[in-house]
């Protein structure tokens, strides 16, 4: 400790405290301009001065380390003046059109001449700089060369903070430019378009556009958690009458006030679009149109029609689906709505086709399915990140902002991965695997650990089972062998396996490269094998670590949204667990396992499903074998769906329940890591008159009075704290304990004094031992021939969010990525004589589409990449449903396909 004085006052701080620290410890206000906490401190405004005794100069008070028997004086006459000399010269060359200005209010360069009384400069600035032309060709960011004060906050932030390093510090002449992405060129730029730079900006000169729509005394701020992926990042949504007009990163667990593109720029459009359901809607029999119905008119007609479908074809007849997109308490609602009412426990989401491998995978060899370490634990201070099938600067941007902040300091990182991502320019060692051949690659790194001695034997006696049969197996996965089927190197997979297993901290990311395959769940537990080897859980750092996909996939399997499993994993043939509901819930459940929602499609066209509710997921665009979907949802006898729009699914619907928008309730999501986070009603589409729009829970509750259980109305409050009463691992969780705990709580939370587990498995794994689990490779269902030569895979780009109900209503989005593409080798390019951005034909037995190609060497030969976001040729219609035999996890990262020429 040290101790100084500051105005007179005496305080102890830290050794290695800055002034500015200390001063801001001790409530004394020091202002501040280009300083940014660990991301610029590069001290250059000299704003921040302070008057130190027996110093002959002043002291900058942001990187000035303090020292023992420091007496410093924070605001006396000397630093004043000093500080208005710093303002009068930043304001000689910035342009003075505060009004016109968006920051205006907000501008940190005018509250503080405002304190000090700046009003005009003495100085004459620089003309050079002042005339300079502002660059706004970017759809979202503009910068005024004029209002900038060289700061260089948005350089700091875009290199430290995102580690993307699209900001370049330039010189004309003698002066300094700040060079940022938004010119004509920008598309050819290294810009994510995040944002984050504008957000860091102190004055007007590098704004998001939307900012010039508002003042900041005309809104309201409020916070909740991102719509789009499963990072969870916290953020402020701005509201000015009763419209959601800007969105601002807040400083969050998982976040650190940092957002992605999708959600700064794409979650808010949607909500306020024109087509936007506004009134629920059946389909006239007689000539296929939705007609406009009241409620009461379209919920009797699903309680009626469901309950007869029940009567006539008994229990097992009926499924819903719950939307991974909404809250834990809606899908909470849906479960109970499917067991209670519907009396199956036929009840699913989209973790079926996402993470259900992992699910099923780890709980079976550690007894819990979900990601092991905390975001900022794997990211931060690690030695070595192993990334397999996982592309977090796309999928999980903040994430991957993180694993490239840290790979720049010094981390080591091995991907594998087919495709050359993003991340593979800093990556230490890339193993561009085969598609499908994981556990070939898992079970070699296994071989090589066991046959050098890298494993940890204490932990293995001490924590797991199942070794020497597990030895046994991956004895014949030699690195000559693996190599070959891998198409790797075998000298790199002996690389990769030393220095991930004597690598004191690391953790392994994976993400659908590692489940979409019709061996998902063995590849899932080939990759817990790797880590229990090697010791590497229940520590920090480490563990294994699949990225969830959805904002609350992770929420929906809590919640019992699985047909084996009620909420907290808790399973429907456990009768104690049964007698538990059934007494909680007042009616008899059923005891047998639900159909799994990838098999829901096949029995209802063999007609042992005959009614389907599905609320908020469409299958049409995102389920593998399109036609073979649109056959199903054609073969229902009655089909409900509860959505925000019409989608393609609802095409085939025959009565469309209009719900409401992450930014219109009150709930939770539970991010990747199990944090349960707060999400806040922002706005009211209702006071608009032309809206007839309902919560999507009351719609629910509403519905299961009609079928005849009791339920009364609940707030999501009351409905969370249902959940914690029935659920061991939530039981410590409830909206106030939320609203009052700044980094909320994760799961397990069991008591309401257990502050929540960041990292599982610490000392003993939820199974009891740890079970090294027999793993084998097995090819992938369909692989190429000589009528369709091209494997395919699919994924996601950065810009677009699944289906896009929600991207594709931001135009900036579609005008940064607006269609289907396919990435194919150059080298097949050439031969096949395609040029890049020529329109092709693809086709796989399952169907056909046209799309555009892209030629360059983000794939190998022989292998071909597609998103399934764009209508103009999805991939969908191509993709391969052989499913996985345990968790019913269809294979999207690999069929066969066949490309033409359509010219000539
Ligand atoms: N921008 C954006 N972000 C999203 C989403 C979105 O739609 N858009 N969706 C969210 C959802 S629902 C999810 S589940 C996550 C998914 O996040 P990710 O799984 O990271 O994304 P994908 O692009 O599906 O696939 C990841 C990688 O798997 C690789 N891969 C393909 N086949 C194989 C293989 O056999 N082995 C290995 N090792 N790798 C392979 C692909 O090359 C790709 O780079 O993203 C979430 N985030
Ligand atoms: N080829 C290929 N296909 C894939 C994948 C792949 O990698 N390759 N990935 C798969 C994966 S991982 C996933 S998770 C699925 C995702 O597949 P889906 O879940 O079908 O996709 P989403 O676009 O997220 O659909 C969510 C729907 O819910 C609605 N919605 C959102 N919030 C609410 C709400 O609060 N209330 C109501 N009523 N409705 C709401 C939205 O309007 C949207 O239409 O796609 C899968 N499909
Ligand atoms: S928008 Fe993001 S990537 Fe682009 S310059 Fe700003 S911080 Fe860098
Ligand atoms: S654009 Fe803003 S953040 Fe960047 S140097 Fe100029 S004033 Fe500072
Ligand atoms: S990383 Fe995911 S949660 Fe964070 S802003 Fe982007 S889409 Fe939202
Ligand atoms: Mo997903």
């Amino acid at each position: 400790m040290v101790s100084l004085m500051i105005n007179g006052y005496e305080c102890m701080v830290q050794e290695g405290t800055t002034i500015l620290e200390a001063a801001q410890g001790a409530g004394a206000q020091i202002p501040t301009l280009c300083f940014l906490k660990e991301i610029n401190e590069i001290g250059s405004c000299r704003l921040c001065v302070v008057e130190a005794e027996g110093e002959d100069h002043l002291l900058p008070a942001c990187n000035t380390i303090v020292r023992e028997g420091m007496k410093i004086q924070t605001e006396s006459p000397r630093v004043v003046a000093a500080r208005r000399e710093v303002l009068d010269l930043l304001l000689s060359n910035h342009k003075r059109n505060c009004f016109f200005c968006s920051r205006n209010g907000a501008c940190d360069l005018q509250k503080w001449c405002n304190y000090y009384g700046v009003e005009e400069s003495r100085y004459i600035g620089s003309r050079k700089k002042i005339e300079r032309p502002p660059k706004d060709s970017h759809p979202f960011l503009s910068y005024h060369p004029e209002l900038c004060i060289h700061c260089q906050r948005c350089v700091s932030t875009c290199e430290n903070a995102t580690g993307r390093h699209a900001i370049n510090l330039g010189k004309t002449g003698m002066f300094t430019v700040i060079d940022v992405p938004f010119g004509d060129d920008w598309k050819t730029t290294l810009c994510e378009s995040c944002g984050n730079c504008a957000q860091a900006c102190p004055t007007g000169a590098l704004t998001e556009k939307r900012t010039k729509q508002y003042r900041p005394w005309e809104v309201r701020r409020v916070r909740t958690t991102c719509p789009h992926c499963a990072t969870g990042c916290q953020m402020d949504l701005i509201v000015k009458d009763n419209r959601i007009v800007d969105v601002e990163g807040a400083d969050g667990p998982s976040n650190h006030g940092l957002l992605c593109v999708k959600g700064r720029s794409g979650s808010f459009d949607f909500v306020h679009s024109p087509d936007r359901l506004r009134y629920p809607l059946i389909r006239n029999r007689e000539t296929g149109q939705l007609e406009r119905a009241t409620w009461d008119e379209a919920l009797d007609l699903v309680a009626s029609r469901f309950m007869e479908i029940k009567k006539k074809y008994g229990t097992g007849s009926l499924a819903g689906f719950a939307c991974s997109r909404s809250p834990n308490e809606d899908i909470y609602m849906v479960q109970k709505m499917v067991r209670t009412c519907f009396g199956n426990n036929n009840v699913d989401n989209c973790a079926r086709v996402c993470h259900s491998a992992s699910v099923s995978g780890l709980a079976t060899t550690l007894g819990s399915g979900a990601m092991t370490n905390p975001i900022g634990d794997i990211t931060h201070d690690v030695d070595c990140i192993l990334l397999v099938g996982s592309n977090p600067e796309e999928a999980h941007p903040v994430v991957g902002m993180q694993i490239r902040e840290a790979v720049q300091h010094g981390t080591k990182l091995i991907i594998v991965d087919p495709r050359k991502l993003g991340l593979s320019q800093y990556a230490d060692i890339h193993l561009r695997i085969r598609p499908g051949t994981n556990i070939m690659f898992a079970n070699g790194m296994m071989h090589v650990m066991i046959r050098e001695g890298l494993v940890d034997q204490e932990f293995i006696r001490e924590r797991t089972e199942g070794f020497e049969e597990l030895k046994k197996i991956v004895s014949d996965y030699t690195p000559e062998k693996v190599a070959e089927v891998c198409g790797i190197d075998k000298d790199k997979l002996i690389e990769a396996a030393r220095m991930y297993a004597s690598a004191k901290k690391a953790p392994i990311i994976y993400c659908l490269g590692v489940t979409e395959h019709s061996s998902g769940t063995e590849g899932v537990m080939a990759m817990s094998n790797m880590a229990m080897l090697c010791g590497k859980l229940g520590k920090p750092g480490c563990g294994v670590n699949p990225l969830r996909g959805q904002n609350n996939v992770q929420g929906a399997c809590d919640m019992g949204a699985m047909p084996d499993k009620y909420p907290g994993y808790q399973s429907v043939m456990d009768a104690a667990v049964r007698a538990k509901f059934e007494k909680a819930w007042g009616v008899p459940l059923n005891p047998d396992t639900g159909v799994f929602a990838t098999d829901v499609f096949g029995a209802a066209i063999r007609k042992e499903i005959r009614g389907l509710y599905i609320y908020g997921e469409d299958p049409v665009v995102t389920d593998a074998d399109t036609t073979h979907i649109i056959k199903a949802l054609k073969s229902l006898d009655f089909f409900v769906l509860q959505e925000l729009f019409l989608t393609e699914t609802a095409q085939y619907a025959d009565v469309i329940l209009p719900g409401m928008s992450y930014a219109e309730k009150e709930g939770t999501f539970t991010n990747t890591e199990r944090r349960v986070c707060r999400v806040r009603k922002a706005v009211d589409l209702t006071k608009d008159p032309s809206f007839d729009i309902r919560l999507d829970t009351d719609i629910i509750i509403d519905l299961m009075n009609r079928m005849g259980y009791p339920q009364k109305k609940m707030t999501s409050a009351q409905i969370m704290d249902e959940i914690a009463s029935v659920t061991p691992s939530f039981a410590g969780i409830s909206h106030q304990r939320l609203d009052e705990t700044p980094d909320f709580l994760q799961w397990p939370c069991t008591g309401r004094d257990h502050p929540g587990t960041p990292i599982m498995h610490v000392g003993k794994f939820s199974r009891g031992l740890g079970w090294l689990y027999p793993t084998r490779y097995t090819p992938p269902a369909e692989t190429p021939d000589r009528d369709y030569p091209f494997c395919l895979m699919t994924g996601r780009i950065l810009y677009h969010y699944t289906t896009r109900a929600m991207t594709g209503r931001t135009p900036g989005l579609m005008e940064i990525e607006g269609s289907s593409f396919i990435e194919m080798n150059q080298k097949d390019a050439d031969r096949m004589g395609i040029a890049d951005g020529e329109k092709i034909r693809v086709s796989s037995r399952r169907g056909s589409i046209t799309t555009s190609a892209r030629v360059g060497t983000r794939v190998n030969e022989g292998e071909t990449w597609m998103p399934f976001h764009f209508p103009d040729g999805n991939a969908n219609w191509l993709t391969n449903a052989a499913l996985d035999p345990k968790c019913r996890i269809p294979e999207y990262k690999v069929c066969a396909v066949r490309i033409e020429k359509i010219s000539g």
